[in-house]
């Protein structure tokens, strides 16, 4: 393919190019490995990508930049414990385009912001500190020493410390997280946004107010043992394929799964293992045994009536809900059931948009089971409601008593492989009050206690000119936030943006100030200083903390490890004489998990057993010993009362099978059999008819919420199998459409899921 060619700009498709096929609906299998190897080929050197697929999730390899879902222990890992999306990922990474100081000098400012953000990622890694300087019209090189310095001049010029904000995404390792914070908080701000605000805060928030502690509750080994899993609101084909194998395996023993979505998912009808020969032909194994194609933001309503149902059962002399459990463990339970005995379930049936029957099927499964894992992504946290989902979610494992069991729990999916470390870490824009007191009496330091900026309020500020530098620390914060159109203007006025990235974005090359890009290493880079190679940690979404070494040569000599810059940009910015050990830092990671476990609770003894083989399990109360750290002690119901939404069309703003966030790999979407372009809006088939249009309709889509006007323009219509009311589209085209201020009122994630639209014909279809 084009291996050795020089950088080909113009492999954009046309807008319309569309192609809309039968959706597949099973996913995984040797079609879909074939189509990575055929791309990687051509992305990156086969060799070195052959090479670097076998480390994948191994025990002394590095852990897969994909997603968060856990490595099996050691001793049953296969040989490929990849998928196809982590080898999409990997080849991304380990790429052999470049986007050096000719790519550059080739292309000017106006040059690259016309350009897509899929051909800003095929340009290639970056490979050296490049700066656009105020009124320049092009990035030129600069020297790490001059862009630290000019960084830190810039950053103590500042009228105060809040005047910048400093934000992370989830790739970061546990040593680089626990750093930057470090860094940012001696600066004096808590303006920590991260990923994390715009993904599972509404589950950290819910758990630690309901179960004392903001994570999930299973093991991998639960799933093997479940009676019963319900998969709500996730597309793990896509996005967490090797959740498949579990998934699988508790299928095998006689689990049941029930999988609430609007959408009929290829990974959650049937799946296909790569890894097993019997996976590999026939048509999978069957695995949602009931599909719920719920309405947009309706699963308060379920979880409210599959609980009321629930006590119902129970009271009416069929046992079904734990009564010890309750009793022992809980607080708030009367008022609860008070509250379920009195709700209209037949309203609540109604809100969901499903069948009596289906719901009623699922409810059976339900109510007989012993142990039950509920497990929930996006579809659930980005909604109004997203809390109060939880909270219900909370409820219904509660009543049954399915937290501290083996085979039951509560599983948020978690998405960036390391936002749940960054987090244990203390990224946040709040504090943890232990960590902070430990870290001020190891380092005889004042850190700031005030809340700083999280994701939204740090695009406020950066609006109104309350905030004039903006940090990235990895992502493309520019475009995986909501409201575009106001994100590009708060950008355009910044004093200074600089992002350590490894790969060119739109975040680069928005500010009329200076722009600074410090090229990192990835996942896969071979981090290796004085000749030792150095390793990382990361934690998964189930609380396993492990090594990651990366093996592939980094993409030039100037490319430096994130603690490096880190520690760099540090002793430039708080002096040479600060009380944290900065030089040191970088030059021994060792010394920093030492001081990690010095400061982060369940981190004792950390450099020894990280290096045990698969690493370690943070202690998760709940799960150890059914203690909650809570005001009481207790795990609590949380009565909820559920809104339907008003709108008459709700759009949820999704992944294709071909992009990372907001990084496009391909302009396809194999499982929902859409190729060549991703401008579409996949609509039901009484919607479409009801506004007098047809399939291939090119249309706008515009907010139909007060403000501005929000409109993207030109998509073709879909007809899909999505419930009635309920349409969908890809992020982050569809990211100029979400009001800033459209979140649950509770926390600040944007209800990218759940947005009200209005369709307006632009060109009918053929
Ligand atoms: N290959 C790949 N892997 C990834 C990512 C990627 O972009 N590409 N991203 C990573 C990240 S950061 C994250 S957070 C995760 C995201 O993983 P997911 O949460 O699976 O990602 P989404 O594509 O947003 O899919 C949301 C799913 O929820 C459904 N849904 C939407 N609204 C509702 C609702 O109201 N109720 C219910 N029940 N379902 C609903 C949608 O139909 C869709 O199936 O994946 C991670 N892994
Ligand atoms: N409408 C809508 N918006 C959404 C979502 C949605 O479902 N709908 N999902 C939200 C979610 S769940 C999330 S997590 C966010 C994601 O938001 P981000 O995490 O900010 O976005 P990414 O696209 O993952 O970031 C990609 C960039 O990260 C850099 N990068 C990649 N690997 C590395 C690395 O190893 N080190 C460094 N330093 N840089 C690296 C590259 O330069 C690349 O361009 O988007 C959110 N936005
Ligand atoms: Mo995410």
């Amino acid at each position: 393919m084009d291996l050795d060619l020089p950088f080909a700009p113009d492999d954009e498709p046309g807008r319309h190019d569309v192609e809309v096929t039968e959706p597949l609906t099973v996913a995984t299998g040797t079609k879909a490995i074939a189509a990575t190897m055929a791309r990687s080929i051509g992305i990156a050197g086969s060799t070195a990508t052959a090479r670097s697929f076998l480390k994948i999730n191994q025990p002394a390899g590095f852990d897969c930049p994909g997603c968060a879902w856990p490595e099996p222990h050691p001793d049953e890992r296969k040989t490929f414990e990849f998928c196809e999306n982590g080898m999409k990922a990997v080849a991304e990474e380990a790429t052999d385009r470049r986007a050096d100081r000719d790519f550059f000098a080739a292309h000017d400012l106006a040059d690259l912001q016309s350009r897509s953000g899929y051909w800003l990622g095929r340009a290639g890694r970056l490979t050296e500190p490049m700066i656009k300087r105020p009124g320049g019209d092009r990035f030129e090189p600069i020297s790490w020493a001059d862009a630290l310095a000019q960084i830190a001049t810039t950053l103590r010029g500042l009228a105060s410390p809040d005047e910048a904000v400093f934000y992370t995404s989830g790739r970061t390792s546990n040593e680089a997280a626990w750093l930057y914070q470090l860094m940012v908080r001696c600066f004096g701000t808590n303006n920590l946004p991260d990923c994390s605000n715009m993904c599972h805060e509404p589950t950290s928030r819910a758990l630690d107010r309901t179960i004392g502690i903001g994570k999930g509750s299973v093991r991998l080994a639960d799933f093997a043992v479940a009676d019963t899993i319900v998969l709500v609101g996730q597309n793990p084909g896509t996005n967490h394929p090797r959740m498949l194998s579990a998934l699988e395996e508790a299928k095998r023993n006689g689990a049941r799964i029930i999988a609430v979505n609007p959408l009929p998912e290829a990974g959650l009808l049937r799946f296909k293992n790569p890894q097993r020969p019997r996976g590999i032909v026939g048509n999978g194994t069957e695995l949602a045994d009931i599909h719920l194609p719920i309405s947009l933001g309706a699963d308060q309503a379920l979880f409210q009536l599959w609980s009321a149902w629930m006590i119902e059962r129970d009271e009416a002399g069929n046992p079904c809900i734990d009564r010890a459990f309750i009793d022992a463990y809980t607080a708030g339970f009367d008022d609860v059931r008070r509250r379920l005995t009195e709700v209209d379930t037949e309203a609540l049936l109604d809100a969901t948009g499903l069948e009596r029957r289906v719901v009623e099927d699922a409810f059976e499964m339900l109510a007989t089971s012993d142990r039950t894992i509920v497990c929930w992504a996006m579809g659930v946290t980005q909604h109004t409601n997203a809390v109060p989902t939880i909270d219900e979610i909370v409820n219904f494992a509660l009543l049954g008593g399915h937290i501290g069991r083996p085979g039951a729990g509560l599983c948020p999916v978690r998405g960036h492989s390391n936002v749940q470390g960054d987090r244990t870490m203390g990224v946040w824009e709040q504090i943890q009050p232990d960590a902070i007191e430990a870290i001020e009496r190891l380092y005889d330091v004042d850190l700031p206690r005030e809340d700083g900026f999280d994701t939204v309020a740090s695009i406020a500020a950066l609006a109104d000119g309350r905030a004039k530098v903006f940090f990235g620390l990895g992502g493309n914060f520019a475009r995986a936030t909501p409201d575009t159109d106001l994100v590009d203007r708060a950008f355009a006025g910044t004093q200074l943006v600089v992002n350590v990235s490894t790969k060119l974005n739109r975040s680069h090359l928005l500010t009329h100030g200076t722009s600074i890009i410090l090229p990192a290493m990835g996942r896969t880079d071979r981090d290796n200083r004085d000749g030792h190679d150095r390793f990382v940690t990361v934690e998964d979404s189930m609380s396993m903390v492990h090594g990651s070494t990366g093996m592939l040569e980094p993409p030039s000599d100037q490319v430096r490890s994130e603690i490096d810059i880190l520690c760099g940009l540090a002793t430039a910015l708080l002096g040479d004489d600060h009380t944290v050990p900065w030089p040191a830092f970088g030059a021994d990671y060792d010394t920093i998990r030492d001081a990690i476990a010095d400061t982060v609770h369940g981190f004792a003894d950390f450099n020894r057993r990280v290096r045990v083989p698969g690493g370690f399990e943070l202690p998760h109360p709940p799960r150890d010993d059914r203690r909650f750290d809570t005001d009481d002690g207790k795990a609590h119901f949380t009565a909820t009362t559920f809104e339907a939404p008003t709108a008459d069309l709700l759009l949820q703003t999704m992944r294709s099978h071909d992009q990372y966030n907001t990084t496009i790999y391909g302009h396809d979407d194999r499982y929902r059999g859409v190729s060549g372009d991703r401008h579409v809006i996949f609509m039901n088939e009484g919607d479409i008819a009801e506004r007098g249009l047809v399939d291939g309709d090119r249309v706008d889509i515009v907010t139909d919420m007060a403000g501005p006007e929000r409109r993207v323009r030109d998509f073709r219509i879909v007809e899909y199998s999505t419930p009635k009311g309920s349409a969908a589209a890809y992020f982050p085209e569809t990211n100029p459409l979400v009001p800033l201020d459209h979140h649950d009122p509770r926390v600040g994630t944007p209800a990218s899921k759940a947005i009200p639209i209005r369709i307006e014909l632009v060109v009918p279809g053929p």
